[in-house]
């Protein structure tokens, strides 16, 4: 198997973390379509996006929830969902929380970074460490007393914790979330997740200027979905507005 991946993407880096803990082999390729402009990408998934899986046979599945849901059943041991339906459907709507409004807020607080010199650059950045404290609150409610937030590792662990060590970047005080706090040390003890925690950092730790972690050639950054819904249900409607009429948004195509 090939993974089209990237080191910083939390999409990525949860099917990583699944496909090691799982103990798969498989060969991992670094793309950014929006940034490197690599048409194999986009000739294995039309939004070209990453993750995307290229099976041994050239078939390809993309979208990261779809990718864990087909590991598990290719590869059922250990398992990434519980099997409890109930706590099958936690691990979605945790997962599906984690992708949806985390990213967005992330993708929000570094768009205030960015475009530092915007009159809404500090607010937005204010409502970005807001939404993220709360977000934080509701995954230390969601853990309850539990190691994991299903019993075992499962998926909704490996996509929160690609997301939750963004407080640290907002400098947000964690002091009120010790379990929180404690489920994130314990899984950094995870082999998977220890490995996907070193790339990120290297892979961070080279970002000298975020502006080269968003901006393609051509100054355009990827939008989509909840990453534009997030500014504007904020109120930063302007700025959005702004980015689209300076052409430095860019979407996935048509009828993908
Ligand atoms: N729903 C998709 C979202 C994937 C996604 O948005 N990936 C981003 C990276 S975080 C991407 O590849 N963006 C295209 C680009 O930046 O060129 C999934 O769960 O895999």
């Amino acid at each position: 198997m090939k993974l089209f991946t990237f080191a910083t993407s939390p999409y990525a880096r949860k099917v990583r973390i699944v496909l090691d803990y799982k103990g798969a082999a498989y060969e991992p390729v670094e793309r950014c379509y929006s940034l490197d402009r690599k048409e194999d990408l986009r000739d294995a998934c039309a939004r070209a996006e990453v993750p995307v899986l290229t099976l041994d046979d050239g078939r390809t599945i993309a979208d990261s929830t779809i990718i864990c849901e087909y590991l598990e059943q290719v590869i059922p041991a250990p398992p990434v969902y519980p099997r409890d339906a109930y706590e099958r459907a936690r691990v979605r709507m945790i997962e599906d929380l984690c992708d949806r409004t985390f990213d967005a807020v992330g993708f929000g607080y570094f768009l205030g970074v960015l475009r530092s010199e915007a009159p809404e650059a500090a607010a937005i950045r204010a409502a970005a460490v807001d939404e993220c404290r709360a977000l934080l609150e509701v995954l230390e409610r969601e853990l309850g007393d539990r190691d994991y937030f299903c019993g075992a590792p499962s998926v909704a662990d490996f996509t929160a914790i690609c997301h939750a060590p963004l407080a640290r970047s907002m400098k947000i005080d964690m002091s009120a979330m010790p379990r929180l706090q404690a489920w994130m040390e314990r899984m950094r003890k995870i082999p998977a997740v220890a490995a996907d925690r070193e790339r990120a950092s290297k892979a961070w730790a080279g970002v000298h200027n975020i502006a080269a972690e968003f901006e393609g050639p051509d100054g355009r950054i990827h939008w989509r979905d909840s990453r534009l819904e997030w500014p504007v249900r904020n109120g930063f409607i302007d700025l959005v507005a702004r980015e689209f009429h300076a052409g430095k948004m860019m979407f996935p195509p048509r009828a993908s």
